[in-house]
């Protein structure tokens, strides 16, 4: 009789204890394998289950299953999610600061990126979205954003008058492009569908968007604007982080921090080869936009609404510091 209710017991602690051992971390990425978001993903899960001896295990859910980026960062916040990394663009309205993230023009290439991200400056943005209730972990990076479209070869600001172009769901993107004068209409990623319906004229993103997901067969013209720095947020639930053990806490931050520095290296490495391919794969090309016209033109957006919110101010002034 003892030992059965030995045994009962211990099935019983095994029961309870299951879900704390058996249950996968559960990781949103917006895209499908092979885009930069996946990489950070799952060189972290692979990380993090070798340094965890396979304790910490992560399931990345990927193209859809767990939403759209915006869907996903509300998962994050809803504790559906534990992890994320997701464009920074779709946080903007959540997280007035990161609005300065996506500032155009604010970064001229990526020595001025790591100058202010992988300093105090990057540091202050991803503490300060714990005011949202996101522990912010790393910079992955998307990387700078171009213009492509289907009308007509874009070489300068009069050339994007009325164009119809799909923005990502980010205030700053939707302002950035009503001040060029197009006609920006929101719309989650992906967007080959839209493209191929012919609901807009063109998009914006960087390279390696354009080429895995193969938007050079639904787009002619590409110009290189580069009007933006487009970073990803590497993101965890706050309230789930935090409950963490500190040696847990410590080696995630770790694992994220490593899978986004890779990330990073191999997407700069990797810009120059795609660029050779979509002019192969028959696109055209404007590698030299008149971007000093749009620059001049994105001036005024500092004295936007969507600037003026305090976080938003602070955290652009802290950038451009580090840029001093
Ligand atoms: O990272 O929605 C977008 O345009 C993003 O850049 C996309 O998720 C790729």
């Amino acid at each position: 009789m003892p030992r059965r209710i030995l045994s009962l017991a211990l099935l019983l602690c095994l029961l309870i204890s299951l879900p704390a051992w058996a249950a996968d971390l559960r990781l949103g990425v917006g895209t499908k394998p092979g885009s930069s978001q996946n990489l950070v993903a799952e060189r972290f899960a692979g990380l993090l289950a070798e340094r965890s001896q396979g304790r910490l295990k992560v399931e990345v859910l990927h193209s859809g299953v767990a939403g759209n980026e915006s869907q996903i960062a509300r998962h994050l916040l809803d504790g559906q999610l534990n992890l994320a990394v997701i464009t920074a663009g779709v946080v903007d309205a959540l997280a007035p600061e990161v609005r300065a993230l996506e500032f155009p023009f604010l970064f001229a290439d990526y020595g001025q990126v790591d100058k202010v991200l992988q300093g105090r400056a990057g540091q202050m943005l991803l503490e300060s979205l714990a005011r949202e209730g996101f522990k912010g972990l790393a910079f992955g990076e998307n990387g700078f954003r171009h213009l492509t479209n289907n009308l007509r070869p874009i070489h300068g600001l009069p050339d994007v008058a009325g164009l119809k172009l799909r923005v990502m769901n980010s205030e700053m993107s939707e302002a950035l492009w009503k001040t060029f004068g197009a006609n920006p209409v929101p719309h989650p990623f992906p967007i080959n569908d839209l493209l191929a319906k012919g609901g807009v004229d063109g998009q914006e993103n960087p390279l390696w968007v354009i080429q895995v997901y193969e938007i050079n067969k639904l787009q002619k013209y590409l110009s290189l604007t580069a009007h933006v720095y487009s970073a990803h947020l590497c993101l965890a639930n706050l309230a789930w982080f935090e409950k963490l053990a500190p040696a847990d806490q410590a080696l995630i931050h770790q694992c994220m921090d490593q899978a986004a520095t890779e990330q990073r290296a191999r997407n700069r490495a990797g810009e120059a080869r795609l660029l050779a391919e979509l002019k192969a794969a028959g696109m055209q090309v404007d590698e030299k936009p008149d971007r000093a016209a749009f620059q001049q033109k994105a001036v005024s957006l500092e004295q936007s609404v969507l600037m003026q919110a305090a976080p938003a101010k602070a955290t652009l002034e802290s950038f451009r510091q580090a840029l001093r």
